[in-house]
């Protein structure tokens, strides 16, 4: 095992992490811009080390800086979290060219699934139900026209190189195929310098559902089930639940067992996530993420598991400490996610936290890096805690996360909380019934 862990990545998650080094034995250092002196990542490592100025590009996504933290610090092996360098497989490389241990994927993987023409034509492969498309990229216009006319519309344009809602363009109708393709391809040149796109069927009610896996990386690999993660706002999750209210114990394990199977046979290692669209009783693959997601704890809930702990196990080439038959779901688990931000336009609000009391009790976990007197610094997401609920049920899960909502204090800024304690108010989120759209089409008249 690992003496020491660097931890590249900063809030929660990082101390997620932190803990999860403590209970295991295992020395953490923590990095910092200049900007996060005073955070509490910092505060709660066994180390702490500055790699730059406040600005990302310049701390906590500088390579450099992180390598050199390691060799200073000792540090054998770098969890890079969710964001930041998690997904960079030119960082891998480097990772493991000094030497030193990625508590992660392969370079090679996260290339596979980063490449989303790859990532889908694998999976299909590996027999992965995937959304029907172009089964590759698209070169020209006429291919896409002749794709599109045979498919039938609507149709969506979606970069090689994009993901997570970057580089996206619907064509309602042919008048729009020409306009949607040609500025996919522009943006995705722009943004990603690969101008690559494929075409998919656009399924235009669907829910987000993703199954957790984690792979021994040597061909040993599970499911922990799904995730309901539709509801969302420019393609950022704000509420997320397992099980989804729309999946059964069969499906659940007909799916999930595809998804063991896919990851198992390309000897994927650690935690990923796999991500579908439903629709009428149908899964579609879309994406894999090769991360820990922000919502994991929410898997971990229902599944009684570590996935920190186990991601460092596999990392330092222990087995994973359990089996697919030791899995089984217990009770239901929302996560909801506390921005710092002012509704209704969710405008950044940083600034100084006059006062914070976290909600407690049976079944509540409080994953957040603020305290009394704490400063958000305006340079980083906005995410300031998460708050996981699991109960018996779903009923009573909302009902836990509803005075877990009473008992939270944050002042001194704003944040996202009076928007969850309002959804908690929708028939149709207390009864499941929502999709992608749901949430946007209801701030339309929220304020
Ligand atoms: C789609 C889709 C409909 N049809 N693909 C958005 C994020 C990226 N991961 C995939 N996305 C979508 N892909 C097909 N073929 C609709 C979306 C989509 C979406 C997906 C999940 C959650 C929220 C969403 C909001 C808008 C669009």
């Amino acid at each position: 095992m690992f003496n020491k862990i660097l931890i590249a990545n900063r809030g929660e998650i990082a101390l997620r992490v932190i803990r999860a080094c403590k209970e295991m034995g295992i020395g953490s250092v923590a990095v910092h811009s200049t900007a996060d002196a005073d955070a509490m990542h910092v505060r709660m490592a066994d180390e702490s080390i500055c790699i730059g100025p406040p600005s990302g590009t310049q701390s906590y996504l500088s390579i450099p800086n992180i390598i050199s933290a390691c060799e200073i610090t000792g540090a054998e092996a770098i969890h890079p979290g969710y964001g930041f360098l998690s997904e960079n497989a030119n960082f891998v490389q480097i990772v493991q060219d000094h030497g030193l241990t990625f508590i992660g994927p392969t370079a090679d993987h996260i290339n596979m699934m980063g490449d989303k023409i790859t990532a889908k034509d694998t999976m299909k492969k590996l027999g992965v139900p995937c959304v029907p498309g172009s089964d590759g990229g698209v070169p020209t216009l006429k291919d896409a026209r002749r794709i599109a006319d045979e498919m039938g519309y609507p149709v969506i344009v979606k970069a090689t190189a994009g993901g997570g809602g970057r580089g996206m363009k619907l064509a309602r109708t042919a008048d729009d195929l020409e306009e949607a393709f040609s500025t996919a391809r522009s943006e995705s040149k722009a943004a990603f310098g690969n101008d690559e796109v494929y075409i998919e069927k656009y399924l235009t009610l669907p829910r987000h559902i993703e199954i957790q896996v984690f792979g021994d990386g040597k061909g040993k690999a599970v499911h922990l089930g799904e995730r309901d993660c539709s509801l969302q706002r420019r393609h950022q999750k704000v509420f997320e639940e397992s099980p989804s209210p729309v999946v059964d114990a069969e499906t659940r394990a007909r799916i999930g067992k595809v998804c063991a199977d896919a990851v198992a046979n390309i000897n994927y290692a650690g935690a990923g996530t796999i991500e579908f669209l439903y629709e009428n009783g149908e899964f579609f693959f879309i994406e894999m993420n090769t991360r820990l997601q922000v919502e994991h704890p929410v898997t971990e809930a229902v599944y009684g598991v570590d996935l920190v702990r186990e991601q460092i196990r596999v990392a330092a080439g222990l087995p994973m400490s359990f089996e697919q038959d030791d899995l089984v779901p217990d009770g239901h688990a929302i996560e909801v996610r506390i921005n710092a931000e002012k509704l209704p336009e969710f405008r950044p609000s940083p600034g100084k936290i006059t006062q914070f009391h976290a909600p407690g009790g049976l079944g509540v976990r409080m994953d957040s890096h603020i305290y009394d007197g704490y400063s958000i610094p305006p340079y980083y997401d906005s995410l300031i805690a998460k708050l996981i609920v699991h109960a018996p049920d779903r009923s009573a899960a909302l009902a836990r996360l509803n005075r877990s909502l009473d008992e939270l204090v944050v002042d001194g800024i704003d944040t996202t909380t009076p928007l969850h304690r309002a959804l908690l108010e929708e028939p149709d989120i207390l009864s499941g019934d929502y999709d992608i759209h749901w949430l946007e089409k209801w701030l339309e008249t929220y304020r």
